[in-house]
């Protein structure tokens, strides 16, 4: 299947007729061609959302509303094939495929709710006979440019606020999951999403996200990826003063406690340390476990792993999937080589699977480190793939302080069944996101997802911390006492 960008309402080709192949990462099977489209295919997307604008921020937002209501009913009937798709495309088992457009689902009905709210207020003027209220206003074209390991979830945490908001996108995915990209864009034009409000751009980062980085007509930059590419967006988006929302991983703990109840310990812990590969933003990479139960997790985890089946997301009996590709193998590897110099303890996993049947996947084995230090580069640095690293502690306060160390701060979790101690660390987590007795994954679209230091810049999505980032505020004055009233003067 050859997939073709949408621009201005029309599926074409890219000017240049570059393609390149996107790949099934459990077998190497080609799941489709995708353009490589160039800067003139952007900046034409860019031009058909800033005209669309014209008449989209127009349209009263619960209209807007009812056009994501449909989205998410289309998206409920094609649940199951989504979720195949996703699998085929991206790794994922099946269950969490699903669970990913589960979240492109919830997220469409969510924000087609706030086509009828999206609240402003009025307050009292200082004045008499004078009215004040602040509405949300839209902004103009937004540049969206996603990742791979959530390939409905994230695009529609950016795209659904930016459409009832009032805004027109410009969608640059990631080129490892341009499938379920080209999927979404179809179910929004098959709802009514007029022509031009969203467009889609399949291509590199440096020409075609370059592009909505610095094309002046654009307002508006979502991104979410690596620290590294958020650095330069926010550099770039920022030097043209647009507003950029970034979200750029995790380093995200578990704290264990001697009085934990340790069966649920252990389930939260696998779930979120090898559910998705490894592969989600707020995958748990550390363990902070008191010294008084250590060595009894660490037993428990190591019979629990070694049932980990690995295998295609699609056959039934599989709890882990592959990496992405072969680049991110050697990156999960070189992590591990890493660790065993820095004199971690390597207790199981360690390296590419092998076994007949994954081979022409890139699978990587469920991988334990213990007598982990909280400085180790294998305990601070982002991962994204099945290693987990257990550190030891002899107090809350000290597994808070490593918790809180690392430059990341989106999610954290604690198992306790102590009252004071969960209440201290959910004063005292310094992340975005924090679980009690749960793993580090599962955050619900209503609540603000994002985190804290290097994990972004301060901003958040869903809930309607989502709306906040793709409206602006305009503070609306109307004087009907006849005459001129100064404000600070007259009062
Ligand atoms: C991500 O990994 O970037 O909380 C998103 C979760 C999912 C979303 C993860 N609901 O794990």
């Amino acid at each position: 299947m050859k997939l073709k960008n949408y621009i201005g309402g029309q599926w074409v080709e890219p000017e240049n007729g570059q393609y390149e192949s996107d790949i099934d990462p459990a077998n190497g099977e080609v799941v489709a061609e995708v353009p490589r489209s160039s800067v003139k295919d952007a900046e034409r997307a860019i031009a058909a959302a800033a005209e669309a604008y014209k008449e989209w921020r127009k349209v009263p937002a619960p209209k807007r509303g009812e056009i994501l209501f449909t989205v998410g009913q289309i998206l409920k009937e094609r649940k199951h094939e989504l979720a195949q798709k996703m699998t085929r495309e991206m790794g994922k088992v099946y269950t969490e495929a699903a669970g990913d457009v589960q979240e492109g689902i919830d997220m469409a009905f969510y924000m087609a709710g706030e086509g009828r709210r999206s609240f402003g207020y009025t307050t009292p003027s200082e004045l008499p006979d004078k009215f004040a209220m602040a509405t949300r206003d839209s902004i103009g074209v937004a540049g969206i440019i996603t990742p791979w390991n959530f390939p409905m979830a994230i695009p529609t945490w950016k795209i659904f606020p930016a459409l009832v908001a009032g805004n027109t996108v410009v969608f640059k995915p990631a080129s490892e999951t341009p499938m379920l990209a080209y999927e979404l864009v179809k179910i929004l034009e098959e709802a009514g999403v007029p022509a031009g409000v969203v467009n889609l751009v399949f291509g590199d980062g440096p020409v075609v996200g370059e592009t909505l980085l610095t094309d002046p007509r654009v307002n508006l930059i979502s991104f979410t990826g690596s620290n590294a590419t958020g650095r330069h967006v926010a550099k770039v988006a920022g030097e043209g003063l647009k507003r950029v929302s970034l979200e750029l991983g995790g380093k995200n703990a578990v704290i264990v406690m001697d009085d934990a109840n340790l069966d649920l310990a252990v389930d939260g812990i696998l779930w979120s340390a090898f559910g998705t590969t490894g592969q989600r933003c707020t995958a748990c990479s550390r363990i902070i476990v008191h010294e008084g139960i250590y060595d009894q997790l660490r037993d428990r985890l190591l019979e629990r792993m070694a049932k980990l089946r690995l295998g295609h997301g699609l056959e039934g009996q599989t709890d882990v999937g592959p990496l992405i590709n072969e680049k991110a193998v050697q990156k999960v590897h070189s992590y591990v080589e890493i660790g065993q110099q820095e004199g971690a303890k390597l207790n199981v996993g360690g390296r590419p699977a092998s076994d007949a049947g994954l081979a022409n996947g890139h699978f990587y084995l469920p991988t334990l480190f213990t007598e982990v230090t909280p400085d180790m580069r294998i305990a601070t640095e982002e991962i994204f793939g099945p290693v987990l690293s257990m550190i030891r502690v002899k107090s809350l306060e000290e597994a808070i302080e490593i918790n809180n160390r690392v430059t990341y701060g989106l999610s954290s979790s604690i198992f306790s069944q102590d009252v004071n101690r969960v209440f201290q660390a959910i004063r005292d987590l310094a992340t975005g996101i924090v679980y009690i007795n749960a793993g580090t994954t599962g955050a619900e679209i209503h609540l603000p997802f994002g985190g804290t230091r290097g994990t972004g810049n301060g901003h958040r999505e869903a809930g309607t911390a989502a709306l906040d980032f793709f409206s602006e505020w305009k503070a609306v004055y109307v004087d009907f006492s006849g005459k001129l009233q100064r404000a600070q003067i007259d009062a």
